[in-house]
C-alpha cells in the first residue's frame, strides 16, 4: 500500500466545516499534491491559508473537479445533491458531510474506527457519506458493545452545541447571554425561541411521526453503519446553549449480559475512543474537554439496574471535529492510502 499525494478539494471552504476540514489537513500532514477552495460565488476571491499560502477561493461549478482525486463537501444537501454526482463523473472520488448521500443503499457511511471496509464499495457511485455528528461519536463508543454482545435497544438523549447550527447560532447565543447579563432586550432569529439560558428540544425539521429529522438520522444511520436494522432505536436530540461538542446519554440494552467493568475494559482499548470514569473525583467527560481534539469521551458507565441486560453511558465529541471534519478526512486518508 503506498501513499500518494493527492489533488484535494474542499466545497464550502468558507464554512464553519469547511474552515475545520482545512485545519484537519493540515493538522493531520494529510499526503496534498494540491488543494483548491470552492464555495459560492458570493466568496469567490476570498483568501483562505493552508501550509502558510494564501490561496483564492473560487465559485463552485460544473468545471471545478478537473484533474480533483478526492472532493470533500460540506456546503448543504442540496449543493452535494447536485455536484456530487458531477465531481464523480469527472473522476473524482467524493466524501459528502451532507445528509443527501447517507441512506442510499449504493452509497458507503463510514466512519473509520467503525466500517472502514465500507469504503471500498465508493466504486459504485464515486461517493462516500460522512454521518451526522451526533451518529459518529456514539457508533465509535457503541460499536465495541455491539461486536461483543449485541445491541437489542438503545434511548438516546441528546444536549447539541449551537455551533451544530452554524455560526449564526453562535453568534446568537453569544448575543442573547450578553444582552440579558445586561437587561437588554434579545433577538430571536436562528431558533424558534431563545436559547441563551435554555434548551430546546428541537433539532432540524419535526416529521410526521413526531420525531425530529435530527432524530430520525440517528437512528437510521447507526443501524447502517453498525450494520444491524434489528436494533430499537429512540433519540430525542435537545439544543443546549453550549458553543462546541455534542453531550449523549445512552441507555444501551444488550443481548448478552455484560457488565459495567467489562464495557470500560472494552472501550480502554477502543479506537479513537477515551474513557473519562471516576465520579467520586468528580471526573466524567464533558463538553470543554471534547472541544478541541478528537477523542470521543466516554463516562458515567454504569449498569441499568431497571432491566436484565443494560448499560447506561454518558459519550461527548467535538461536534465539529469528529462529527464532521475529522472523520471525512479519515476517510480521505484511508482512501489516499488504500484506494488511489
Ligand atoms: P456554513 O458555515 O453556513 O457554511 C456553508 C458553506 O457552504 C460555505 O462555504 C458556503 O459558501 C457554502 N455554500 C453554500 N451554498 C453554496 C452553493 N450554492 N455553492 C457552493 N457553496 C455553497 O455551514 P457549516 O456549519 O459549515 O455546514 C455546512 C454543511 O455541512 C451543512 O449544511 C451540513 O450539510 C454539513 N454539516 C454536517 C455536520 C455533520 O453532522 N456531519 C455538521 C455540521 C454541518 P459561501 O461562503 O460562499 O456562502
Ligand atoms: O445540528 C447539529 O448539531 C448538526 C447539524 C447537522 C446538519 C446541519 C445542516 C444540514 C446537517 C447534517 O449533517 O445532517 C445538515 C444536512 O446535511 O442535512
Amino acid at each position: 500500500m503506498s501513499e500518494k499525494k493527492v489533488n484535494v478539494a474542499v466545497v464550502g471552504a468558507t464554512g464553519a466545516v469547511g474552515n475545520q476540514m482545512i485545519v484537519c489537513l493540515e493538522e493531520r500532514n494529510f499526503p496534498v499534491k494540491s488543494l483548491k477552495f470552492l464555495a459560492s460565488a458570493r466568496s469567490a476571491g476570498r483568501m483562505l491559508r493552508f501550509r502558510g499560502d494564501m490561496t483564492a477561493v473560487e465559485e463552485l461549478t460544473e468545471n471545478s473537479f478537473k484533474d480533483v482525486d478526492i472532493a470533500i463537501f460540506s456546503a448543504g444537501a442540496g449543493t452535494s445533491e447536485k455536484f456530487a454526482p458531477i465531481a464523480a463523473q469527472c473522476g473524482c472520488i467524493v466524501v459528502d458531510n451532507s445528509s443527501q448521500w447517507r441512506m442510499n443503499p449504493d452509497i458507503p457511511l463510514v466512519v473509520p474506527e467503525v466500517n472502514p471496509h465500507a469504503i471500498a464499495a465508493y466504486t459504485k457511485k464515486g461517493i462516500i457519506a460522512n454521518p451526522n455528528c451526533s451518529t459518529i461519536q456514539m457508533v465509535v463508543a457503541l460499536n465495541p458493545i455491539h461486536k461483543k454482545c449485541g445491541i437489542r435497544r438503545l434511548v438516546i438523549s441528546t444536549y447539541q452545541a449551537v455551533s451544530g447550527t452554524g455560526k449564526k447560532a453562535v453568534d446568537e447565543l453569544f448575543d442573547q447571554t450578553r444582552a440579558m447579563m445586561n437587561f437588554q432586550n434579545y433577538e430571536t432569529k436562528v431558533y424558534p425561541h431563545r436559547i441563551a439560558f435554555n434548551c430546546l428540544p428541537h433539532i432540524d425539521k419535526f416529521m410526521e411521526n413526531g420525531y425530529t429529522k435530527e432524530e430520525m438520522k440517528m437512528v437510521n444511520e447507526t443501524r447502517k453503519i453498525l450494520e444491524d436494522d434489528r436494533i430499537g432505536i429512540t433519540a430525542t436530540t435537545v439544543r443546549v446553549p453550549v458553543y462546541y461538542s455534542h453531550s449523549e446519554s445512552v441507555n444501551v440494552e444488550t443481548l448478552q449480559h455484560i457488565s459495567a467493568d467489562e464495557v470500560r475494559s472494552l472501550l480502554q482499548n477502543a479506537p479513537g475512543v477515551k474513557i473519562m470514569d471516576d465520579p467520586q473525583n468528580n471526573v466524567y467527560p464533558l463538553a470543554t474537554d471534547a472541544a478541541g481534539q478528537d477523542l470521543t469521551l466516554v463516562g458515567r458507565i454504569r449498569e441499568d439496574k431497571s432491566i436484565e441486560n443494560g448499560i447506561d453511558m454518558w459519550i461527548v465529541a467535538d461536534n465539529i471535529r469528529k462529527g464532521a471534519a475529522t472523520n471525512a478526512v479519515q476517510i480521505a486518508e484511508i482512501l489516499a492510502k488504500d484506494y488511489l
